[in-house]
Parts: structure tokens; sequence; C-alpha cells
């Protein structure tokens, strides 16, 4: 994806060579619907002196400094896992994006290789964004990406391949000089062709691929076709394509079933297809669920699906430009995505370093068929250390427990609650947006009595409760059906005010993230499990039916400063059924 924005800023000429104005918003210009977050040569080549601990993550993915963004071509190949990604090796701030490079076995302990792709040749002097990972039959891996061959943002996608297949970490990788392979036709705006997906393989021999864009304010999902890999031709009618929806970044297509994980090429009459699309317009993923028409080689979301800015999300807070791929080797697909910082560009640059990648999630298809389910990997459970437990625990309303015992700051917990009666859930109010969750629970955050909550966790949480993130449920009557809310809401995330960093100009970024959990209550039971690692809350509501992804910065709940609190302010009691609680060990090898 390109690191564009509704609005921009970009460094007046003053200001270069200038380090001291770094961090004097008053500097920033405004620059409306430019192309790009614009950065001097000094800033972009800025290396903090001294990286920041405070707020690093603990288990989550991240480079020891520097700005990263989208994951790019995770793959498994003969026994190790690659996750490439959008990488700046000089500053914290988007820029000089090469293709970093990292390796695992177990997708917890990674090491970091030679960057696998960085400019080199004029179709990508200007740029290597992102990409996918294909391996071909013989297994012989191949990635394609978006090259970027001059100063207006012209996009092709291009190929590389591994130089030495015998490397066990497919370090080198070789871009031929047939590049680029495909560029963009009189019909599309090369300024927005770009994040090839991973190719499959019709019946009729011929891989496909979809390429993200968009025509006037119409996202679109090109799509190619090839026999041989080397010559693609763009099919006569896009693989999908929504009116009103703005431009798609980093479109995936895969299949899903309710069980395992599937190849990406498999098809049939049982099988759903999923179509992602990130939206460079709200910043947020989409999906639908739908058939794959091979003989049309059209994708059609189902009759049920909301296809555009209500529709279904990944995550309602930060994740970003994430990519799927089939691991064979435990059947499963996995989802990896990019949180960004809610942080400003200033703190960034002080930090020293931008961005993580989330925990790698299995995703499957809810047995509903109407949405996916999301789950960290198992692998994750390797890093839990000294665990608590609690069970049967009422919390009548305006009580909390604190869960003692653990490193809240760093910490897996997973919780279920119980309920004796629905009757006192709050009614609905007409007149909230039904797709608007955000604004619902910005109104109604966890210190808003309710009646059938809000109830959850408190997590960053500082001793007296000064700064907390709680991520919650609330339970709502509408009608004749129960609506479920979770929130995770960082506005109360962090004591210290920094109104005047906000590259925008607006107030510190610390939004009420909210989605609703389409989850069966007959059995009065709802369940969350969360993430917690310093600035990173990831949270799964009912089993990964809701996920959401707040970015804080706790300055009081810090390290063995932070709590953790199970929290009902609702006038129905809940019981905490059970409740596990981890502290999460830092990975042996992370990246260094
Ligand atoms: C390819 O990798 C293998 C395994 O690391 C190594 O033994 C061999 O020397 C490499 N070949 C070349 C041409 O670099
Ligand atoms: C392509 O999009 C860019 C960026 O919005 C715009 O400046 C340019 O005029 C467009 N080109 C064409 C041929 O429409
Ligand atoms: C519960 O509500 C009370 C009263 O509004 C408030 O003071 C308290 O902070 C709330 N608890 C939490 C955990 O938000
Ligand atoms: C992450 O950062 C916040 C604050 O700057 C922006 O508002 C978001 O749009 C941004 N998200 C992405 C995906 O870039």
């Amino acid at each position: 994806m390109e690191f564009t924005k509704r609005v921009h800023w970009v460094l007046p000429v003053l200001y270069i060579s200038c380090l001291a104005f770094l961090f004097n918003t008053n500097n920033f210009v405004l620059v409306v619907d430019a192309s790009h977050d614009v950065f001097s040569e000094d800033v972009l080549s800025l290396s903090a002196v001294n990286v920041k601990k405070e707020h690093r993550s603990g288990y989550h993915f991240q480079p020891t400094k520097h700005w990263i963004n989208d994951p790019n071509g995770p793959m498994y190949y003969n026994g190790v896992y690659h996750l490439f990604y959008q990488y700046n090796p000089k500053g914290a701030v988007w820029g000089n994006i090469v293709w970093a490079h990292s390796v695992s076995k177990d997708l917890i302990n990674w090491k970091k290789v030679e960057h696998a792709i960085f400019p080199s040749k004029p179709f990508d002097k200007y740029g290597c964004w992102s990409g996918s990972a294909t391996v071909l039959p013989g297994n012989k891996p191949v990635i394609l990406y978006t090259g970027i061959v001059d100063d207006k943002n012209t996009q092709v996608q291009n190929y590389a391949v591994p130089a030495n297949l015998s490397d066990p970490y497919l370090r080198e990788w070789i871009k031929p000089d047939n590049n680029p392979l495909i560029v963009a036709d009189k019909a599309i705006n090369g300024t927005y062709f770009r994040d090839p997906t991973t190719a499959w393989l019709g019946k009729d021999g011929h891989w496909r691929i979809s390429i993200g864009g968009k025509k006037n304010n119409r996202g679109i999902s090109y799509l190619y076709k090839s026999r041989d890999f080397m010559h693609w031709v763009k099919a006569k009618h896009p693989l999908h394509a929504t009116a009103g929806t703005g431009n798609w970044e980093c479109p995936d297509f895969f299949p899903v079933s309710a069980t395992n994980g599937l190849d990406t090429s498999v098809v049939g009459p049982n099988v759903k297809h999923v179509m992602k699309v990130s939206l460079d317009a709200t910043r947020f993923e989409y999906y639908t669920l739908g058939s794959y028409d091979v003989g049309k080689d059209r994708y059609i979301p189902d009759p049920d699906m909301i296809d555009g800015w209500n529709g279904l999300r990944y995550d309602y807070g930060n994740f970003y430009a994430s990519k799927s791929f089939f691991d064979p080797s435990k059947n499963r697909r996995i989802l990896w995505g990019w949180a960004n910082e809610s942080d400003s560009t200033d703190n960034d640059i002080k930090k020293g370093w931008a961005g993580v990648q989330l925990i790698p999630r299995t995703i499957v298809l809810d047995p509903n068929g109407k949405q996916l389910l999301q789950w960290p990997v198992e692998e994750l459970e390797t890093l839990r250390g000294n665990k608590v437990e609690l069970s049967n625990k009422i919390l009548n309303k305006g009580e909390n427990v604190e869960i003692k015992g653990i490193t809240a700051a760093q910490a897996d917990v997973d919780v279920t609650f119980s309920f004796e009666s629905l009757d006192k859930a709050e009614p609905f109010d007409p007149s909230w947006d039904r797709y608007d969750a955000q604004k619902i629970c910005s109104q109604k955050g966890s210190t808003v009595e309710g009646g059938l909550g809000p109830f959850g966790l408190l997590t960053l949480a500082s001793q007296n409760l000064e700064e907390y993130t709680p991520v919650f449920f609330r339970v709502f009557k509408d009608q004749d059906k129960h609506l479920v809310l979770m929130c995770s809401d960082a506005s109360r995330s962090s004591i210290k005010d920094d109104k005047t960093k906000m590259k925008d100009g607006k107030d510190a970024y610390r939004p009420s993230f909210a989605g609703f959990v389409n989850v069966d209550l007959t059995e009065k039971k709802l369940s969350l499990r969360s993430l917690i690692d310093n600035s990173v809350v990831e949270s799964f509501g009912a089993g990964g039916k809701t996920c959401i992804t707040s970015r804080v910065y706790p300055a009081l709940a810090l390290f063995g400063n932070a709590h953790l609190y199970a929290f009902n302010n609702g006038t129905e009691a809940v019981k905490i059924d059970s409740l596990n609680a981890w502290t999460m060990n830092r990975p042996r090898e992370m990246n260094h």
C-alpha cells in the first residue's frame, strides 16, 4: 500500500536540516490531497540516538528501530515461515521503503536477514511497495510486488525469485530483467495500481492475480491471467468492483471453510470465498464472504453481505494492509496485519520507531457462514509464563477485581463472563447509527452505567485508575433482538495530554474503537481474550467474531506499574465463569 492520508503535512523548506524544528509542530504546513506524506531527507533518515524502550512491544513483531508498515509476501517454505514487511531503514517515518525480511520456524521467534527487495532497477527505482508470494509447482517461491518507476508514483508489477533455493532462509532475491511484468493499460490510472495478491491456479491451467485500484470513486480489484506466470493479460472484467468505496489497497482473495485452511487455488461447491480490501479512505479493512464464479471469473458477495464502508471488518481498531497465506504444515490460513501508532509523528521520531505487526491469526469460516473467526496462532501459547486463574466470581454493579500475580503490561488474558438474564439490557436508541459502533462507544463508555454491561477488562491500568484502556461489552435490546457492542476504548488510556502533537492539529488519536458482535446469547455467556503488550491491546470477542486492536501510551501504567482488572458497571450482576491470565515472556529471538 501507499502511505496516503486525507490530509497531508509536509515540512517547509526552512525546516530542512534543522533538527531543532522537528519537535515543534508549528512548523508543519498543511497540504490537502497530496498523494504522500512528504518528509525532507533529514527527517527520512533521522535515526534516534537512543531508541525509547517505553511502549515498545514485548512479544509483538517489531524491528529494533525505525518505521514499518504492511506485512508482505508471508509464506511457508521448506519448514520456514517468511515475513517480509515495508520498512524504512533510515528513520521512524514512512519513506525509503524496502522489503525487510525475517524468518521463523514457529511464527514467534524471528531472525532478521538481509533486505529482500530494495530500489535498484528502472522498474522499482522510486519504491518497492507491497506484494505477495506464491509457491509455484515444483516448490518454487516467487514474489510479485509493486514497483514505482518515476517521481509521479507510476506503479508497475514486478517479480523476484530466490537466488538460491537451497538457502534455508532464502536470503537473496533476484529481480530478473524481464521486469516489469505488468504495466497499467490506458483504462487504468497507473497511480492507483498496486499490491498484487498471491496467485491462484484455475482449472484451465492459467494463473490469476488481482491488483487493487480505483476508477473515479469506484474501488476495483483488477484481474490478470497468465499461463506461464511471466506474460499477464488483463481479464475483460475485474474480479470485483464496488462504487463509492474509493481506492482499494492490498486486496486479498482466498477460499475458506469452517474446519481448516485452504490453499488459495481451492474452489468447490462447499467453499466460500473471502474478498478483503484495505480502504484508503477510511484506513480500515473490510471483507465480504461470497462465491467465486470460475466460469465468469468473478467474485459475487453473498446477498446478505454489506459491500462497503458499513461492512464487516477484520478488526475495528489499528489494523491495516493485512495479508493472509496458507500454511500447508498445519493446514491453516494465517492472517498478518499491521498496527500503526496512534502517536504523533513527532513522538514516533522521538521514540525512534513506529508500527508493529500484530500476532498472526488463524482464520476460519464461522459455522454460521456469515463471518470469519480469527484467533491468535497456537504457537503464541509457548510464550505463556506465570498463570493466574479465577472462577465463579460475581461482580455486582460498580465492582471490579484485580487480576494479581502476572505482569499486567505484558499478558494474555482469556475470560468468560455469564449473567442470569437479558432483561436489564438497555434499549438501543433508534437514533443511533447501527453502523457507527465507535460513536456509540464514545458516548457509552465504561464509566457510563448500564443495564447488562458495561463489563469486561481494564487493561494497562494505573494503580488508582487514573488511566486505563477498558475492553468491554454492553448489551442492548433492539426490538426483537439483542445487540452486543464490544469496545476497546483508548480515550482514558493516558493521563498525558499531547494535544499539540498530532500532525492534523487534532487531539491525540485516542479512539473509542468498537464493533458489534454477532453472537448467540442463549447461553448467556460472553468471552473475551486480550493480548496486552505495553502499547498494544489486541482483543478477540466471542471466540474471534469481533476483533479490536488499540495502540495506547500510558504514562503511569508502564512495565511493573501496570495493573489488570475485571469490572462491571451494569445493574445486572455478571459472573466471571473462568478467567485465565498469563504473563507473556519475550521470544528468545525477536528480529535482532
Ligand atoms: C546455496 O545455499 C546452500 C545452503 O546454504 C549453500 O551450501 C550453497 O553454497 C549456496 N550456493 C550458492 C551458489 O551460493
Ligand atoms: C491519475 O490519478 C492522479 C492522482 O489522483 C491524477 O493526478 C491523474 O490526473 C490521474 N490520471 C489520469 C490519466 O486520470
Ligand atoms: C463505573 O461507573 C462509575 C460511576 O459512573 C465510575 O465512577 C467508575 O469509574 C466506573 N468504573 C469503570 C471501571 O469505568
Ligand atoms: C494510524 O494513525 C492514526 C493517527 O495518526 C490515523 O488516524 C490512522 O488513519 C492511521 N491508520 C492507518 C492504517 O494508517
